[in-house]
């Protein structure tokens, strides 16, 4: 097992090549999900040295990439959800006004993983265009990503939008940093994780019902 205090300390300080010798040293799908979280942990760090006034935007978007690189990495390694036999058609995106990806790319890659047929709509995605995704192609699971807490406003948003447009039967999961299940509730999803491992076994079940 590699040192994930040390990987979590790496990502921390945006020691790139670090992160990238313990990453390559990562030699199962057990250990490779401990490895993201570590390096999310990493990341939750850097979130706060960036509040503290310590890293700047600069600091974040290089945060990014080390840790793109990282999921790169790990992607072959990744477990993804046991008996996932549906191949069903589902829609991932981070939501409107949140340009952050690499949370949602991660749980993209297991729902990948998995064997589901994923539609990546990318960030700031608006309601519209989900809406006329899940009609054009029958698609009945959307999985909400959102990093910010504006983005809190612009699932519910999204959500009451589903619903208006009569999609009573498409179930909506969210997730990301600001997610809780208060808030899950409150925005009325259907389900809400925060591990991507979660949001397979759930995507899995409803496919499967
Ligand atoms: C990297 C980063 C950036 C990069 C993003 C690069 C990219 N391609 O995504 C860049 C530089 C672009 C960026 C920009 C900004 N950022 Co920023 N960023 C971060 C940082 C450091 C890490 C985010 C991240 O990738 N985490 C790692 C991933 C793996 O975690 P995750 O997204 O939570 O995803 C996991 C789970 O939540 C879950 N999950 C995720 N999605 C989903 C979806 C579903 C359906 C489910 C079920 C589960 C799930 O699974 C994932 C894996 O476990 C955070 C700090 C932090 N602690 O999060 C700040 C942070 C999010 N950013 C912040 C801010 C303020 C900004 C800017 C406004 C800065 C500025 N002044 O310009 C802009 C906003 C741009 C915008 N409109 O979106 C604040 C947000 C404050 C708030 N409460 O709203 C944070 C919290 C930093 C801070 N502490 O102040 N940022």
């Amino acid at each position: 097992m590699i040192d994930f205090e040390k990987l979590a300390a790496a990502m921390g300080e945006l020691d790139e090549d670090t992160v990238k010798e313990l990453l390559e040293a990562v030699a199962s799908g057990e250990e490779a999900n401990k490895a993201m979280e570590a390096c999310q942990a990493g990341m939750n760090e850097i979130g706060k040295l960036f509040e503290e006034g310590e890293y700047f935007v600069g600091d974040l978007i290089y945060a990014g990439e080390i840790m793109t690189d990282a999921v790169e990495i790990l992607k072959p390694l990744l477990a993804g959800g046991e008996g996932a036999a549906a191949k069903a058609k589902m829609v991932i995106c981070t939501v409107k006004d949140d340009l952050h990806d690499i949370g949602k790319n991660i749980v993209r890659s297991m729902l990948e993983a998995a064997g589901f047929d994923v539609v990546d709509l990318g960030i700031d995605v608006s309601a519209e265009k989900i809406i006329e995704t899940c009609k054009a192609e029958g698609i009945k699971i959307v999985a909400l990503s959102g990093v910010l807490t504006l983005a809190l406003d612009s699932m519910k948003n999204i959500i009451a939008a589903i619903k208006a447009a009569g999609l009573d039967d498409v179930k909506v999961i969210v997730g990301g940093n600001p997610v809780s299940a208060d808030a899950a509730a409150a925005m009325g999803a259907d389900e809400w994780a925060y591990s991507p491992q979660k949001t397979v076994n759930v995507c899995t079940a409803w496919a499967n019902a």
